[in-house]
């Protein structure tokens, strides 16, 4: 029997907004499993995937295809530009875990909120910023989003209700529940998407905000990207209660552990929350289980996991994944693949000359949107 570390295979559903129940269901979370047991499952979400295809149109599928391909490919020419010395400070790639922020954004309307942590560069081009601005804030050029004085970590597109890039651990928990507080007192229906961390869970602040989002019936969904690990700790070394989902329970929230290495889950367990959120102004929090492919940030020696552990994640690669489904059920073929990795490339080298061409901040910007100015 080989060791293996497999993400569990079903995501748990529990969707009754009515109710205040915990929402916390029976985990069969699987350190060891066989190759046999791996093939069934394998298959059994091949099978997932194929269901849930056919419930979405072929544009709005395409169209996720076509960002998670843009994601990868926008933080391959990151890495590299790190390595040349345009990109200083930390970076901290998204690589792996493209199917949470798209299958997710895929789900929510343009006037919804969205705020995450500092691995924030999926999260910005999937809301809609465009490569261009993200590169060059990565290059800390005047161009990019923060006028290149945020960083990597510090992306922010107001216009397109993107809050940020966060690099506090937790910070931006209490923020989105500040401002799915303002929605509400405002009487507006919209939504705010919350990011973070496993690591994050075991802050303080992530406690205290879901408490008074499920006492006050905020309109905020909780998303926690379990990447399995904080920096190089494993989460199993960090937290004495390694179910994320079950920390609902002790704040009535309703909550479901989601597949983050297929979009279509994720999509379709945010959609539940979306009606949770719109209908009732009720809060959520969904545990997507999901894994990093790369380091932590570009200065991680990864000395703390196996190259077998992340070859058998990259087995489940969610773009792999889903463009095969996509080929098997016949809404894609080559050309079509072909087509999206070219406008990717062509969008992703017009944003490094973009970038590169794009002015150092001017001194004199210096103190400028430090405080915010009186409305
Ligand atoms: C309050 C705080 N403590 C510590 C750090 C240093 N730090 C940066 S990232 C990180 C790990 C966070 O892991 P997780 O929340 O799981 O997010 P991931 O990096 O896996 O996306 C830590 C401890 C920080 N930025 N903020
Ligand atoms: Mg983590």
């Amino acid at each position: 029997m080989s060791e293996l570390k497999v993400i569990p295979m079903k995501p748990r559903t529990q969707s009754d907004s009515s109710s205040s129940s915990t929402g916390v269901v029976e985990r069969d979370d699987t350190d060891r499993i066989d190759a046999t047991e791996l093939r069934e499952e394998h298959e059994q979400r091949r099978q997932e995937q194929h269901r849930h295809i056919e419930e979405v149109d072929n544009e709005t599928l395409l169209r996720m295809l076509y960002q998670m391909v843009l994601i990868r490919r926008f933080e391959e020419k990151a890495a590299e530009a790190y390595t040349l010395g345009k990109i200083g400070g930390f970076c901290h790639l998204y690589i792996g875990q493209e199917a949470v922020a798209v299958g997710s954004v895929s789900a929510i309307r343009p006037d919804d909120y969205v705020l995450t942590s500092y691995r924030d560069h999926g999260h910005a081009l999937v809301m809609g910023t465009s490569p261009d601005e993200v590169m060059a804030e990565l290059f800390g050029k005047a161009g990019g989003c923060s006028a290149g004085k945020g960083g990597s970590m510090h992306l922010f597109d107001a216009d397109k209700n993107f809050l940020g890039g966060h690099a506090i651990v937790g910070g931006q928990i209490p923020l989105a529940t500040g401002v799915a507080f303002a929605s509400k007192y405002r009487g507006t229906d919209q939504v705010t998407l919350c990011y973070f961390g496993e690591a994050a869970v075991n802050q303080g602040a992530f406690h205290e905000s879901l408490n008074m989002a499920q006492l006050w019936k905020l309109p905020c969904i909780y998303v926690c990207e379990n990447n399995q690990y904080g920096m190089g700790t494993s989460l199993k070394r960090a937290m004495s209660q390694s179910d994320v989902s079950q920390k609902a329970c002790a704040y009535g929230l309703a909550s479901e552990f989601v597949d983050g290495m297929d979009v279509l889950a994720v999509r379709a367990a945010t959609e539940r929350a979306i009606a949770r959120a719109r209908k009732d102004s009720l809060p959520s929090l969904l545990e997507v289980r999901t894994y990093r492919f790369m380091g932590h940030s570009m200065s991680d020696p990864g000395h703390y996991r196996t190259r077998a552990e992340i070859e058998r994640y990259q087995e489940r690669d969610p773009i792999k994944v889903f463009s095969s489904n996509l080929r098997e059920k016949r809404v894609l073929d080559d050309a079509g693949l072909k087509e999206i990795e070219d406008r990717v490339r062509t969008e992703v080298e017009r944003a490094v000359k973009f970038a590169d061409s794009s002015p150092e901040p001017a001194r004199e910007e210096l103190y400028t949107d430090i405080y915010a100015t009186k409305p």
